[in-house]
């Protein structure tokens, strides 16, 4: 027990058994929730009140089958119940959470638990499933033959909370158990004698189902054959983006509107002056030109946060592991770099579930070429302005279709350089997939729409964090220096954003940059979409009227805006990226070797696109 009195208990369980659903509904915490295995990777905490008033820490882990863990994530749920985290005794009871439907392996690992000799709670969640099922469970047998109170919950309703408090906060009093300090890894055959103990425990305790889950298997022979599957997966990610480009129009205009409204609500209020500069063309332009991204971000996070919790995407990952095997990659890839789609973060962290390293390494180093959705804005804002919208072959619209270009350059090369890693610095094949397929389930509404409200929160504080101060530093760094008296051109070739945009030109001329473009892309660094708003920022200055998009569409020739765009679809231009690399890694190397090859492939997929198009007379 902590010195402040207040017990600590540890979730255990196998992957996708619903306890991060427990934690949150126990904590009143937003930690990710999805119908796969695997979502959670690090260690969460939170604290749970009881009627009394009572107050126990909770801790929730990543799932495991044993506390032989094999993956990095395995090893924290085996430390942390252990007591081997640095400044972290062993938890004081052990909730060992089970998916009802599903208690063969789970057993195994209770055993293991027990064998710890910490107190333990063994928990029945989604138990309404497995009334559904007609599963019936020998509560007193399981008991006893564990050695530990059981009790039932359905998580995703709260119900059976407050017992499973009441019983936790119990086990918590007795008398202190015998430290886990002492356990060791059984040895082979202790393990199969463990083996058998569960098998045996299954059959006494429970009855298989008298109407098991067959929507399942129906769906699957569906959903996972291998032509029909797989253009049902091209089908759904084809509707993915037709959504993201044509739902979200109306909402953008709105927001678009009211930005523009604003801006013109800000000036005539504002004095003259330096700071109506500031806030008409810095903050309400630069903030105004990334948010009206929202929508179409809302929407892609909905698809993905559907497809999530209803256990189809792990069939994605299923159907996927062919091809990105013959590239080199780990089944279990897949999940991590389809995070990568929103945010290249979260898909680094979730590579924790591979047990190789050099698995891993070579998905780490891949997943920043997934387009993130910090790219959505640079991405429209430039197809809106260069890309004519017109139909092509009668169907496709033109601007879609190049958005797609971009999302596929991104897997192909992704593909491309583990390819290139797996054949040429690390030969070896990579490990056949084994993922256990969860049960199809009905999305939770709350799940989703409180994922998306977070997403749209973090989208927003993003804009209010990184981007707003950082307009300010551009607004201020293009309007000064002013020039001097009887100067030409414009003021804004004078400021210090000017003059070093100008000489870092000729660097960036053979791919075609002006130097507005140069200046945007520095603190594009920070964040992807930052770019966005420092062009907003820097035309704005520069006495450019009208929306963004307008402006580029005036002063960019066609080859310039290709060559940006290939430029994004590989360059290293997110520090905090970087920084979770060398955070998974634990060192500079790796981070400078992902810097540095993607910094050569924007430079020369830029270079080519630029001459290319220019070749072909596009400028
Ligand atoms: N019907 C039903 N579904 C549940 C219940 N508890 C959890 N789920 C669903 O089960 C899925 C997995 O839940 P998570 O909480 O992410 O599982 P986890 O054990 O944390 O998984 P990992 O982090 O991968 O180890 C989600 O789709 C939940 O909505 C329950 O009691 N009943
Ligand atoms: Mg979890």
């Amino acid at each position: 027990m902590t010195a402040a009195g207040i017990a600590t208990v540890a979730l255990v369980g196998n992957p996708n058994c619903g306890k991060t659903v427990l934690f949150n509904a126990l904590t009143g915490g937003r930690q990710k929730v999805a119908n796969y295995a695997g979502v959670t990777v690090e260690r969460k905490e939170g604290l749970a009140s009881l009627p009394s008033g009572r107050r126990l820490r909770i801790l929730d882990l990543p799932g495991t089958y044993s506390l032989r863990a094999r993956s990095p994530d395995e090893a924290i749920t085996r430390d942390a119940v252990l007591g081997r985290l640095a400044g972290e005794p062993a938890p004081d009871v052990i909730l060992c959470v089970a998916d009802a439907t599903n208690l063969g392996l789970v057993l195994r690992l209770a055993l293991e638990l027990k064998s710890t000799g910490l107190p333990m709670v063994f928990v029945l969640n989604m138990i309404d499933i497995a009334e559904r099922q007609g599963i019936v469970i020998d509560v007193e047998a399981l008991s006893r033959e564990l050695g530990a109170p059981v009790t039932a919950t359905v998580a995703t309703r709260k119900k059976g909370l407050e017992a499973l408090l009441e019983l936790a906060a119990a086990q918590a009093d007795r008398t202190a158990a015998a430290p886990p300090s002492g356990w060791r890894e059984p040895t082979a055959s202790e393990v199969r004698v463990a083996h058998r103990q569960a098998r045996d425990l299954m059959r006494t305790a429970v009855r298989p189902p008298s109407r098991p889950d067959t929507l399942t298997g129906r769906l699957d022979s569906l959903l996972l054959h291998p032509v029909g599957g797989v253009a049902i997966l091209l089908g759904l990610l084809f509707l993915m983006f037709q959504a993201v480009f044509t739902w979200a129009a109306p909402a953008q205009d709105l927001i678009e509107a009211g930005f523009v409204a604003l801006g013109v609500g800000a000036e005539a209020i504002l004095p003259d002056g330096w700071l109506t500069g500031l806030v008409v063309d810095g903050l309400i332009a630069g903030v105004g030109s990334v948010l009206i991204f929202l929508p179409q971000i809302l929407i892609l996070f909905l698809f993905i946060l559907l497809l999530e919790d209803s256990g189809y995407m792990a069939r994605a990952a299923f159907l996927m592991d062919r091809i990105m095997g013959g590239a080199g990659l780990h089944g279990r890839a897949f999940i991590p770099l389809l995070s990568s789609f929103a945010c290249a973060v979260p898909g680094i962290m979730s590579t924790r579930v591979i047990d190789s390293r050099r698995d891993r390494l070579t998905t780490i180093l891949t997943a920043p070429l997934m387009t993130c959705s910090a790219r959505i804005p640079v991405y429209t804002l430039i197809i809106g302005a260069l890309i004519p919208n017109r139909t092509v072959g009668g169907v496709l619209n033109l601007q879609g279709l190049v958005m797609f270009g971009l999302y596929a350059s991104g897997i192909l090369s992704a593909l491309g350089v583990a390819f290139l890693i797996r054949k040429v610095f690390w030969r070896g094949g990579s490990e056949p997939f084994m993922m256990q397929l969860p049960d199809y389930k009905r999305p939770e509404p709350g799940n989703v729409l409180r994922n998306l409200g977070q997403k749209a929160g973090a989208f927003i504080s993003r804009a209010g964090r990184i981007i707003l101060p950082l307009m300010v530093l551009v607004w201020a760094l293009s309007t000064w220096p002013a020039p001097p008296e009887g100067a030409e051109g414009p003021a804004i070739a004078y400021s210090a954003a000017g003059r070093l945009g100008q000489w870092l030109e000729p660097l960036f001329a053979p791919i075609g940059f002006s130097w507005e473009m140069v200046v945007a892309l520095i603190p594009g660094m920070a964040a992807r979409e930052v770019a966005v708003a420092a062009l907003g920022a820097i035309y704005a200055v520069g006495g450019e009227e009208g929306a963004l998009a307008g402006i580029l569409a005036r002063q960019w020739s066609l080859a310039s805006g290709l060559a940006f765009l290939a430029w994004y679809v590989f360059a290293p231009q997110c520090i905090a990226t970087l920084a979770v690399v060398r955070r998974e890694t634990g060192g500079w190397l790796w981070p400078t070797v992902m810097f540095g090859y993607m910094l050569g492939l924007a430079y020369a997929a830029a270079f080519l696109v630029f001459q290319a198009s220019r070749a072909l007379g596009l400028a």
